[in-house]
This record gives C-alpha cells, structure tokens and sequence, in this order.
C-alpha cells in the first residue's frame, strides 16, 4: 500500500469537486470513529463522491494509487467495520450525497434507491407510494441502505419480512477495481447462475462498494396492534410467541425480548419512559400484531392469546396499547435500551443467535458461569427472541473503574462466545463482524468457510484495498 500523493488528492479533487472532500482534522473527526466511541481511526482524507459515476473514478484511482478505502454510510454500526485503522493511510469513502430515490414501480412492487438513502426515508418513500417498506431498526433516521446492506441488517420486523438479504432483488455494485456491475434487475426469479447480490449484502464493505439497490415493496400495513407484557422467566417468552404465532400467523410482525436490567436502564436514563406495571416483574416481551385490513380483528386475537398466557401462568400482567402515543411509549422504552446502556458506562456488545428453543437454557448457563467469574456485571439481555437473536450485552459493575473491567473483556467474550458454539449459534446474528469479531470469528467460525470466504476476496479484491482488516 503507498501513501497518499498530492496528486492523487488533486485527481479526486477533480472527480468529486472540492464539497466532496473533507480534509480538515475537525471536520473529518466524526467520520473517524463511532457514535459510542468503542472505535477509532485515523484517515488521510474522507470522499464523498455524489453518483455512481464518481465512486467508479474514485475507486478506480485509488486502486491504481494502491490506497485502501473504507465504506461508510450513516457510520451506525456496532462492530468497528466503517471505522479506518489507526494508519492515517486509508480513504473513508462515505456513500452519505448519494440519496436519490431512482425509482418507485408499485406495479412491479419495486423501488429503486441509491446507497446514502436514509432508512426512514425510503420507508416513507414507500407510504408515499401505498406500499410499506419493513426493515427497521432503533437508527433507522441515520443509518442508510448501503449500510443495511452491507450488514445484512436486521431488526424488530425480521420475524415477519426478514431481512436485508431477504428484501432484495437488485444491486449496483463498484468493484475493487472501478468496474460497475449493472445488478440493478427487479426480477422475483432469476437462476442464471450464481446469485451475486447475495455475495455482497453481508459483506460490510470488502468485496464492493454499493451504490445503488433494486428493494421489495409491501401491501400497506392497516391496522396493528400492540402490547406489553409482563413474564416470571425467559422461557415464558418461547411459550408466549408459540400462543402468539398459533393463533395469528403471519400476523405477528414483533416479538422483541427484554430483561427487567434493560428496562431498568431505560427508566433511569430516556427522557419520557415510564414502566407499563406499578412493579418490576423479571422479562417482558413487546407485542406487535399488523395486518392489510383496516378492520382486522387484531385486539381480539391478542386479547385470546394473553388471556390464556395469563390463566397458564406464561404471563404476569399485559397492557393493550390505546392510542398511538401509548405505542410509541411502548416502542421507546425497546428501543432506548442502546442508548441507557452507553450512560452506564462502558460495555461490551454481543449479538447473537441460537436455536430459538435453546434460548432459556442459554441464558441460564451463561448468567450462571459470568456471575461465578466476573461478580457484579451487569448482564442487559434482550432482542429478537423469534429469530433466536440475542442481544447478550454486559455492563461494567457499579462503581467499579473501566480499566479492569476492560482487562476482563477477552474472557467475558470467551464464556459468551463458547456457550454459543456449544448451542450451535452464531457470533454474530445482526450487526457483523467488522474488526470487533473479526478474530472471534477466526476462532469460531468452521476453517473450511473461513478459507471460502477468503478466496472469495481474493477472487473480487487481489489487492486488498476494500475494508481491509475487516471481516477476514
Ligand atoms: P455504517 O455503520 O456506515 O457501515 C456499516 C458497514 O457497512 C461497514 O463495514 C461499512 O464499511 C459498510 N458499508 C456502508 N455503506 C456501504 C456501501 N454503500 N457499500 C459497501 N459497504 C458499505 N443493526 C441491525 O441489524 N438490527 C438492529 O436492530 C440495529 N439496531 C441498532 C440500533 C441502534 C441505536 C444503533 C446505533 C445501531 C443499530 N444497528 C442495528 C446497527 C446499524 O444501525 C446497522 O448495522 C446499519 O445497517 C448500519 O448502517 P450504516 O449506514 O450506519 O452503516
Ligand atoms: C437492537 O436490537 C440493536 O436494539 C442494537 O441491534 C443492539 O445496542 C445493541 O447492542
Ligand atoms: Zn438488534
């Protein structure tokens, strides 16, 4: 890899215009490391090309310059991967001008977006259109497609649409080199061949950089209904979404884990939340039911399927949602458990995936073995609990300093991570792995996959100037 010339700086100047380079160290400070300041980096400049025309020239020049690029879009990830290493060599290339909504094709129930499209704006893209669009996620107003895809992200809606991977038809995609792969087809069937959009959604930014994605479109949601719900263990939550999915189907859209630690944060530390209960009760689930019509029975069904929670002892306490506030009220104490966590100071993330009947056991076995080694962590356990994603979060003891719950950091990791191995799960089910679990993932992930993936970068990226140190 060679340092950045001047007249590499003048050449990009010219592709990008001088609004598209960022070079002063202020300016540059918020593209260099994340919104919890887990990760910093330095760079030698931020790009900021606005079409796909320019990001080809961009990558096209720094590929012959030999200098390295870093994605970024919305910079919301939780693992390090759109954060540049510590050299001050690399180029952060930040997808954040490109924002045109190319396309909206209801008759194809398609919409064509560019890669700095902010998620709240291509969901309310498709309101505009009649349609819905249901990835969402707690950062949904500052993160962008580009970054939803190439994080496969997740979110409190894959139970029902699932997700990035699966909400994708078509990709535009600037190779390491500066080629354009024109993948911009909307077809629902296609197999001619390998499929390789699939390739890069997921790939957080080491195989290509995407400009620009062909998304599904769905019918309207019309009427939803939402409730929070008390439980005396996390395996209440398992029976509950089993009443749930028998009596609603495809009905039920969330189904989101919480412990009463996680709640506790939020009560301590978001403006406005309140507890639903007069007293603490030890998990809680929010429930979420939609359907097209306007007039689905939906209070009814979750009316049946509480009442026989609660008279089988699966429930504590339920509250139906009234009004539209009292569902955002129920949505804000879910989604502020990321936020709480940070005011409690620093912490370690995990996000991942098991069995979604082997959830209990997990939880159970890991609490145990933590609390024996590590007294007084704070374990903040909640999320996706119908797609077996957890996110299994620790926060540093009272009153306790950072260094040495810091020092601690590899080995809480380890008990986590060997108990997901042992139940069969994944190290990382949502937010990937970036350069926080990218050496996990060597440890955990099986070596046949691992030599795979590294001749698939290989294969699109010989040099090694896309994200490098990410991932592999
Ligand atoms: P960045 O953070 O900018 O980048 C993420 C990765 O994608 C990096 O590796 C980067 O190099 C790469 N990248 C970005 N743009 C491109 C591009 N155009 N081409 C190629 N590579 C690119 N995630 C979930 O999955 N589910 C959740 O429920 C969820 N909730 C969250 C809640 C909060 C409060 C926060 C802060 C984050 C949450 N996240 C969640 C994580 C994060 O928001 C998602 O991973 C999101 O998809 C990242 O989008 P971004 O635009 O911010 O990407
Ligand atoms: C969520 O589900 C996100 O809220 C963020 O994936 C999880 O902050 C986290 O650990
Ligand atoms: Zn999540």
């Amino acid at each position: 890899m060679t340092a950045l010339t001047a007249e590499l700086i003048d050449r990009l100047e010219q592709v990008v215009g001088a609004a598209g380079l960022v070079r002063d160290p202020q300016d540059m400070a918020r593209y260099l490391s994340d919104w919890r300041n887990a990760y910093r980096g330095r760079a030698a400049l931020v790009v900021r090309p606005a079409s796909t025309e320019e990001v080809a020239a961009v990558v096209r020049l720094c590929h012959q310059a030999g200098v390295a690029l870093v994605p970024q879009g919305g910079n919301t990830g939780l693992c390090g991967g759109s954060i540049p290493d510590a050299s001050g060599e690399q180029i952060v290339l930040s997808l954040t001008r490109m924002t045109r909504i190319r396309q909206v094709d209801p008759q194809n129930d398609t919409i064509t977006v560019e890669a700095g499209v902010i998620l709240q704006q291509l969901q309310e893209a498709a309101v505009a259109a009649g349609r819905m669009f249901p990835l969402s996620l707690g950062a949904e107003g500052s993160c962008t497609v580009g970054g939803n895809l190439a994080t496969n992200a997740g979110g409190t809606a894959v139970l029902r649409y699932g997700n990035m991977r699966e909400l994708t038809l078509g990709l535009e995609v600037v190779l390491p080199d500066g080629q354009v792969w024109n993948g911009l087809r909307g077809l629902r069937k296609d197999n001619t061949g390998y499929d390789l959009k699939q390739l890069f959604i997921g790939s957080e930014g080491t195989l290509g950089i995407i400009t620009a994605a062909v998304l599904k479109l769905f019918p309207a949601v019309r009427s939803t209904t939402t409730a929070w719900v008390a439980l005396p263990s996390s395996e209440a939550s398992i029976e509950l979404i089993g009443i749930m999915r028998g009596l609603c189907g495809d009905r039920l859209t969330g189904f989101e884990l919480m412990s009463r630690q996680s709640v506790e944060f939020v009560l301590r530390h978001v403006v406005g939340c309140s507890d639903p209960f007069g007293q603490p009760h030890p998990w809680y689930v929010l429930i979420e039911l939609g359907d097209t019509q306007p007039d689905a029975p939906l209070n009814e069904l979750l009316e049946t399927g509480l009442g026989e929670a609660l008279e089988r002892g699966v429930a504590l306490d339920a509250v139906i949602a009234s009004s539209g506030a009292q569902v955002q009220a129920l949505w804000a104490i879910r989604e502020g458990i990321s936020e709480a966590q940070n005011h409690e100071g620093p912490s370690l993330k995990h996000d991942i995936s098991v069995p979604v009947s082997g959830i209990p056991q997990f939880i159970e076995e890991t609490d145990r073995q933590l609390l024996e080694r590590f007294p007084g962590v704070r374990i903040v356990c909640y999320g996706h609990v119908g797609d077996g994603n957890l996110h299994y979060n620790i926060s540093k003891p009272v009153g306790s300093e950072d260094a040495p719950f810091k020092a601690q950091h590899e080995a809480i990791m380890q008990v986590i991570y060997d108990a997901t191995a042992r139940f069969n799960g994944s190290i990382s089910a949502e937010h990937g792995l970036g350069q926080a679990k990218r050496d996990a993932a060597a440890r955990y992930k099986d070596p046949l996959e691992l030599a795979l993936m590294r001749s698939i970068k290989q294969a699109f990226d010989p040099a090694g100037l896309l994200n490098p140190g990410k991932v592999l």
